[in-house]
């Protein structure tokens, strides 16, 4: 019998970096769309590496696969499993917790025991197959427990675990159940990676006191292993969406979009998965009270919001979505004038030439998150600017707000300074306007998607 093949780098995150095509390639994998995928795969197809992750369908996995030069190992998640682990545990307790508790976590002894399991399953697949001393980079809050789990399993492992969205401080962490098995889960890790010093500061705080480690700068001491622990910004492919912008194509489709939503005004636009941790329902607020104060503004401006639809198993979800779109027909019923329309509001995907387009039709780009580990979508639309010109409103509570300094920032929760804020940004003279882009264009230049994953890499690999 052929030695099993195994691998020297490896990539564990909820979900495989492939997709099953529609319509004409039926059946057949593509790649899933995405900076961070697009980061990863040279690394990984440069060290001849693995991608452990769920297929995104319930049931038994496939056979483990080549594509694009990756091995891609699927993980089984059963249609139960992903009730209480995803929808459940992952989408009910920790999504809300982490992100401040703005909606109130659930806490449910049935759901964390399907966490448990999956993680562990995730832990097997890695180590049956990776290399002796194989790197490996585990992704996400779906995943926290995986690398004390393979530490255990594979002590010749170097782990790595880096956290997408925000780690919340003590007293919110303190309010979970399963705190303990949390925090021993992810300090299994060699390197523990975070969007932002917020975030680092958090986790040594809440590792001091809830897991008696030690701390010494960045470093924690726990049971004679060290962690490091330190943020790793992520950030979007800089050049790959400077160029694509002004793609002559890309150029003259932002030129149309312009003049049909437009119709003259200048365009506000806003872009995100729809969740509530983004803040959509203040913002539509803002520009609720926005034209209150000033009924003209529906000559001036229109608000174009894209909402990609998330979660709808989840019930907070399919809330969210009515909210949303009654405050959209609430706004465009008190405030239209013949022919034009406040608010336009698409719920669905865009492909990505569309959405490059969309950015470049906008004066106004506003990203109001409530919370959120990043956020990309302020990235690119910056990324997209190549000519210096448009205004991001930023909230304060994004990651980005952290690097993009030179963005209007603003309290999201605050609905009269952002109707303000909105205002500011219309009348912005073009040259204030052009220094911060400038400002903010030169600090993404410098750091992109692929630096982010070459800097945790080599951490990893010291
Ligand atoms: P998300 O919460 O999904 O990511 P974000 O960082 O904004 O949030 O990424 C969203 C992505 O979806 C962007 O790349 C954007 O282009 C794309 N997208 C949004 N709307 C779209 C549409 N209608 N059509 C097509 N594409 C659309 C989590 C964390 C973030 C963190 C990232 C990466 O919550 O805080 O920045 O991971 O670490």
């Amino acid at each position: 019998m052929p030695a099993r093949k195994k691998w020297p780098l490896f990539i564990v995150a909820n979900r495989l970096p492939v997709v099953r095509g529609k319509g004409k390639g039926e059946g057949t994998w593509k790649r899933s769309p995405g900076g961070l995928v697009s980061a990863l795969t040279p690394i990984v197809q440069r060290a001849g590496g693995a991608w452990a992750g769920w297929t995104g369908t319930t049931g038994p996995a496939p056979d483990p696969f080549d594509y694009d030069g990756i091995a891609h190992l699927p993980v089984p998640i059963s249609r139960t499993q992903l009730a209480s682990f995803y929808d459940g545990f992952c989408n009910g307790t920790i999504w809300p917790l982490y992100h401040g508790a703005i909606r109130e976590p659930e806490y449910h002894r049935r759901w964390w025991q399907p966490y448990v399991t999956v993680n562990r399953r995730f832990a097997e697949v890695t180590a049956e197959s990776a290399a002796q001393d194989a790197t490996v980079w585990v992704h996400d809050y779906q995943l926290q427990l995986v690398p004390a789990l393979l530490r255990e399993m594979r002590p010749d492992l170097r782990i790595g675990f880096f956290l997408h969205i925000p780690f919340p401080p003590e007293e919110l962490f303190g309010r979970l159940p399963w705190r303990r098995q949390i925090l021993e889960g992810l300090l299994g890790a060699d390197v523990i990676g975070f969007q932002t010093q917020g975030d680092v500061g958090n986790f040594l705080r809440v590792a001091r006191r809830y897991a008696d480690a030690r701390v010494d700068g960045g470093q924690l001491q726990i049971h004679g292993h060290t962690v490091n622990v330190d943020s790793f910004p992520v950030s979007t492919d800089f050049d790959h969406y400077s160029q694509m912008a002004s793609d002559p194509k890309v150029v003259k489709r932002a030129v149309q979009l312009h003049h049909q939503v437009g119709q003259g005004r200048k365009i506000i636009l806003g872009v995100d998965r729809l969740d509530y941790t983004k803040g959509i329902d203040v913002r539509l607020r803002a520009f609720h009270e926005l034209l209150s104060r000033r009924p003209e503004a529906v000559r001036e401006c229109v608000l174009v919001q894209l909402a990609v639809p998330s979660r709808w198993r989840v019930s907070e979800y399919r809330e969210l979505r009515s909210q949303v779109e009654e405050l959209v027909g609430q706004i465009n019923g008190e405030f239209s004038e013949v022919g034009l329309t406040p608010v336009q509001y698409m719920h669905r995907e865009l492909p990505f030439n569309e959405l490059i387009a969309l950015y470049r039709s906008a004066e106004v780009m506003m990203v109001t998150p409530l919370a959120d580990g990043m956020n990309l979508v302020a990235k690119e639309y910056v990324a997209t600017r190549f000519d210096n010109s448009g205004v991001l409103i930023l909230s304060e509570f994004a990651g980005a707000a952290e690097e993009l300094k030179s963005a209007l920032q603003v309290n999201p929760h605050d609905v009269d300074g952002l109707a303000e804020t909105i205002d500011m940004a219309l009348s912005l003279p073009e040259k204030e306007a052009t220094r911060r882009m400038s400002r903010m264009r030169d600090v993404l230049s410098e750091h992109t998607v692929y630096d982010w994953a070459d800097s945790f890499i080599e951490a990893l690999d010291v």
